[in-house]
């Protein structure tokens, strides 16, 4: 008996630490990622993937499925931002606000953000979230209304982050081949990180970023077109600090692309060419590692509460109300993914299996 108790004091620590290094990523697919021959998403399950548990890359069947699995395989939790919750900061009353997550990624928004989504994005990296940003060539509005993603992310970020997308008559805004000009600094953990050291970046068909540090002092370039100077201009990576938090992102969606997704869209396995892949997992380690606050809220809510169906409808008996992801009451209780509401608003994630 002694022994046994032992040796679940031993799982529950094991279980707390790893709870302790794991971060919440959250994808956005409130702008149309999967418009026309895209596929940005982990999985076309929302918002959470499905398995639960994936075995290989190709378990889950976004083009960036790949991305995904590598995360949640070092034991990060990943999740899909869909436009019923919305993009919020400090709003305790959606499960996916993003004071919940450590990295907020956008692949190549196809539309325009409200000024309360900017603001929101704003906030959190300010108070230590972490924020990646990935745009495309010029004239990639894929869904026809009028905005691609520079433009989408120039009209939002522009002004603050101090990082401009190449669009019509600036060069480069359509580059495709594979540079080495990068920054190496062995201390950069974009550049030298947990998933290797970048040896080079391709593109196909990206733009670049032109830096203002007039706008943000603390925006850097890290990879550049060929034969570029290592300054502002011919920007293909680039990182920095906003407030308390980070940001990174590149001009190009085809590094992410892993080639397997909608069978009707054409994709390319690009993310295990060149450094691609390795670049784009250090960044997303690397602004995960910001402000221990927001990663402590974070970690807090990433525990779910696992029941068994006969302890989950003893709860319900009692008066506990459990929902679907729609905010639907789940009357009876079978095996899933729900949310209760404990007091003062705290919305908890509870497993029934
Ligand atoms: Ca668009
Ligand atoms: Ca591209
Ligand atoms: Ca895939």
């Amino acid at each position: 008996m002694k022994d046994c108790r032992k040796k679940w004091i031993v799982v529950l620590i094991l279980l707390l630490t790893n709870f302790s290094k794991a971060g919440r990523i959250l994808f956005d697919f409130t702008k149309s990622e999967t418009a026309g021959n895209a596929d940005w998403v982990v999985d076309h399950d929302y918002p959470y993937p499905l398995p639960a548990q994936p075995s290989s890359p190709t378990s889950w069947d976004g083009a960036i499925s790949s991305w995904g699995y590598r995360l949640y395989s070092y034991g990060h939790e990943v999740a899909t931002l869909i436009p019923s919750y919305g993009i919020t900061y400090a709003n305790s009353s959606n499960p996916f606000d993003l004071s919940n997550f450590d990295v907020f990624i956008m692949v190549e928004p196809q539309n325009p953000l409200s000024i309360g989504e900017r603001e929101a994005i704003l906030n959190y990296i300010s108070n230590g979230g972490g924020f990646l940003m990935i745009a495309d060539h010029n004239s990639s509005d894929r869904d026809g209304d009028g905005w691609d993603s520079p433009r989408v992310l120039n009209n939002a970020f522009e002004s603050t982050l101090g990082v401009h997308f190449n669009i019509t008559g600036e060069r480069p805004n359509s580059y495709s081949g594979v540079s080495t000009n990068i920054l190496r600094d062995q201390e950069n953990l974009i550049y030298n990180g947990p998933f290797g050291c970048v040896q080079s970046l391709g593109f196909w068909s990206g733009t670049c970023a032109v830096l203002n540090p007039g706008v943000n002092p603390s925006v850097f370039g890290l990879v550049w077109v060929p034969g570029a100077m290592q300054d502002h201009d011919s920007v293909m990576f680039f990182f920095g600090y906003f407030g308390n938090g980070r940001f990174a992102g590149m001009g190009d969606s085809s590094p992410c692309d892993d080639g397997t997704g909608n069978p009707s869209d054409n994709l390319y396995d690009n993310w295990s060419m060149y450094s691609d892949s390795v670049l784009i997992l250090n960044a997303t380690l690397w602004l995960m590692e910001g402000s221990s606050k927001v990663e402590e809220k974070a970690h807090k809510s990433s525990f779910s509460t696992i029941l068994k169906v006969s302890e989950a409808s003893q709860k319900s008996k009692e008066g506990i109300i459990f929902y679907d992801i729609l905010g639907r009451e789940v009357l009876p209780l079978k095996e899933g993914l729900y949310f209760i509401n404990r007091s003062k608003g705290v919305i908890e994630r509870v497993i029934v299996r």
